[in-house]
């Protein structure tokens, strides 16, 4: 077979062949926008020896979600394995859950073609598949003549002379990986390290997205790969493309790079750290109290996104007190033990102290300690073995895979500790287990460090901290976030692909217990409730599916319930990532900011603690951008909540709106604010309250 390789991106959608799987949509907000099919040239007269369709099949880049006998390349997992397509068309044309109008079996291949989501094949990876993925233009992008031979083929199979797919395991099987000159590898690797790393790792070993060495991406080929980047998938791949963060040349330069082995990255030293370090106001210099009359316990430290900054807002009056330049994409802020400090961390590594009583608060140092991070915290712990309030920071990277101790009021570094390690269950090597969430104990001198790929939990003890002791508790791959249970003994923590919570006590300091959740549960921190007929509970929510799933947590009141799931509530879909509470509120809020669907994303609902078998209330919080993250104020009557709008695009860059969290209704907006994330009250979060 002859086969070009001139890629060209066309207009159309991404074609899934019958229907991909994924989060349902719901029935309140319009289908999911579609996106472009990245399609390629070919001959028209491309029926090889056996009489399959090569080409059309490829043109129309069903290759990247199925697999297809006799087609190089279609492995793809995403939509149904069309193998067996014959009999199984004949199935379900004879099926009671047939809701389609075909009476043959070319016909239901046809109309599965171009009108998908008539009847949705329950035969994805995951269970039915989703309405909306598999786009209804598939008559666009191929021929009448191709569209029929596609058609008669899959309607022969199963059929034994037309070999399986190639064992396109090896990548010898498909020749070299595609030529980049030194400028578009360089570009390439940039592109990967700003949007991609955080998912499949700088090593491209695969976390919370798949492993994508050569040896997996080479069978997907060029084609299959751009549509993928280009278009996402409904198991959390985000659609840059579609999105307007990649353009067409860069899916397909993406799609070319992570077909050649990963670069491999730099290390980082303490003496490069330090080179970093940064006192701006010495210790000396500093306020002995607060030089403002604002309550900077009501403080909300907002992350700016794409602006790389922190706005400090004033939770009494909803005004932006300051803004401070902060690392790269900001992840996440945490504050001191006594809440007057404020530790920010961007993803480029960079941590930022800020100051909450300095008459305008600013950034008092610096550091840089990894190329990639996600996490920090201070010291907590005030008891018997010492007051370590305020005294020593910390910060969990991805890159290099370490974690940095240092000084709580100066940052400086003195202590690097590698993560590198071998995984828990099968004890082999992993050349980079990231550091994902880590908290400080109240309980004891410890933080609990979640190592990501290794699937352990490291209490670190940081009594002599130049000297720490570390106890490993074997717990569950791939750790991501969590938070504390209402008595802030347990730390409950999701390990996301493999859909579970592992429960880490504290005080005895060993796993308690790992709980089966519906699928990728992202709590943030989690919600802390009563449930009225279950006791004390904590939630999270999923991003693989419309679940909210609430877990016992009370062993000594509540032993029949606890470490189980008492509750799974249903909601609007999957792509949640934070769910909020506070002690004093009637609601849990629900987000669904990385839905597939454009309304969804602006979409929020509030569960009543008091009814909690579904969703009480859901509604769209604004007409662009992702509704993300909640926060509560000091008091726990306002909750505020971010529209992630758009850097370049004035008027839609994002706000905050501000609900009163007894009426629900909304009390103020805070405009323009450029892409704001997490927000975190100084209260709450040295209280670690949720
Ligand atoms: Fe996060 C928490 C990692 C994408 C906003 N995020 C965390 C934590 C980790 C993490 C490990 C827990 C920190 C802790 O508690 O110490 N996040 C990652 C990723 O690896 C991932 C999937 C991809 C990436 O490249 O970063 C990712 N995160 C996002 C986003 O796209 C979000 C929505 C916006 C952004 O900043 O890019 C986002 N993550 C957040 C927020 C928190 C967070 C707001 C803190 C939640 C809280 O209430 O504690």
């Amino acid at each position: 077979m002859r086969r070009s390789t001139t890629l060209i991106i066309v207009a159309g959608l991404f074609v899934i062949l019958l229907a991909a799987c994924g989060s349902q949509s719901p029935t309140d907000v319009p289908a999911p926008t579609q996106g472009k099919v990245p399609t390629i040239e070919t001959a028209p007269d491309d029926i090889n020896a056996e009489g399959v369709p090569v080409a059309a099949f490829q043109k129309a880049g069903c290759t990247a979600c199925h697999i297809i006998p006799g087609v190089p390349g279609a492995v793809g997992t995403i939509g149904p394995d069309l193998s067996e397509m014959g009999v199984l068309a004949e199935t379900h044309l004879n099926s009671a859950a047939y809701t389609g109008q075909a009476d043959t079996v070319e016909g239901y291949i046809l109309e599965a073609i171009e009108n998908p989501d008539i009847f949705l094949s329950p035969d994805c990876a995951d269970g039915p598949c989703a309405a909306g993925m598999m786009p209804a233009t598939l008559g666009d992008l191929v021929s009448e003549e191709e569209l029929n031979q596609m058609v008669e083929f899959l309607a022969s199979l199963p059929d034994e002379a037309v070999s399986s797919p190639p064992d396109e395991t090896q990548p010898e099987a498909h020749g070299e990986a595609p030529f980049l000159t030194d400028e578009e590898f360089a570009t390439a690797t940039q592109i990967f390290f700003d949007r991609c790393a955080g998912c499949h790792g700088v090593l491209r070993k695969g976390a919370t997205g798949p492993d994508l060495t050569p040896e997996n991406t080479l069978p997907k080929g060029t084609v299959g790969l751009a549509a993928i980047i280009y278009n996402g998938t409904p198991r959390g791949m985000p659609d840059w493309g579609k999105q307007g963060i990649l353009t067409e040349a860069e899916a397909e330069l993406m799609a070319k790079f992570i077909q050649n082995e990963p670069p491999q990255p730099v290390e980082m030293s303490l003496e490069q750290m330090l080179e970093t370090w940064n006192v701006i106001v010495p210790l000396e210099e500093r306020p002995t109290e607060p030089q403002h009359d604002r309550d900077w316990e009501n403080f909300f430290a907002v992350t700016l996104r794409d602006a790389g900054q922190v706005a400090i807002i004033d939770g009494d009056t909803h005004e932006v007190v300051t803004k401070v330049d902060t690392g790269y994409a900001v992840h996440i802020s945490r504050m001191s033990a006594t809440g007057r400090y404020i530790y920010t961390i961007g993803r480029d590594g960079k941590l930022a102290l800020i100051d909450t009583w300095m008459k305008v608060p600013d950034k008092v140092a610096e550091v840089k300690v990894c190329y990639d991070a996600r996490s920090v915290d201070g010291s907590k712990y005030n008891g018997e073995q010492g007051d370590f309030t305020d005294l020593y920071a910390i910060v969990g990277c991805y890159w290099p895979p370490h974690f940095v101790m240092m000084d709580g009021k100066t940052l400086e570094p003195f202590k690097v500790v590698s993560t590198r390690s071998y995984t828990y269950d099968t004890e082999e090597y992993h050349p980079e287990p990231r550091v994902a969430a880590i908290v400080a104990s109240h309980n004891k001198p410890e933080w609990i460090v979640n190592i990501k790929e290794t699937g352990q939990v490291w209490l670190v003890d940081y009594t002599d901290v130049i000297n720490p002791t570390i106890k490993m508790i074997e717990a569950e791959r791939y750790l991501h976030d969590g938070g504390w249970d209402s008595t802030q003994r347990y730390f409950m923590v999701a390990a996301n692909q493999a859909n579970k919570v592992a429960v880490i006590d504290s005080i005895e300091g060993e796993l308690e217990a790992i709980i089966e959740t519906a699928q990728i549960p992202h709590p943030g921190r989690g919600a802390n409730w009563i449930d009225p007929e279950f006791g004390p509970v904590w939630s999270t929510s999923h991003l693989g599916e419309g679940s909210l799933v609430a877990i016992g947590t009370d062993p000594e009141g509540h032993p029949e319930n606890a470490w189980k799931v008492v509750r799974n509530i249903e909601l609007l879909g999957g792509g949640s990532l934070f769910v909020k509470t506070h002690p004093n509120s009637d609601w849990i809020w629900v987000d669904f900011g990385l839905s597939s669907d454009a309304a969804l994303q602006r979409t929020v609902c509030v569960i009543a603690k008091e009814n909690p078998t579904e969703a009480y209330r859901c509604w769209e919080a604004a007409e662009y951008g992702r509704a993300v993250h909640f926060e509560y104020n000091k008091q726990g009557t306002e909750v505020w909540l971010s529209i992630w709008g758009t850097a370049d695009q004035p008027g839609q860059t994002g706000e905050i709106v501000v609900y009163d969290d007894k009426t629900l209704e909304e009390i103020a907006r805070i405009p323009d604010l450029v892409t704001p994330t997490g927000k975190f009250n100084v209260y709450n979060t040295v209280h670690d309250i949720y």
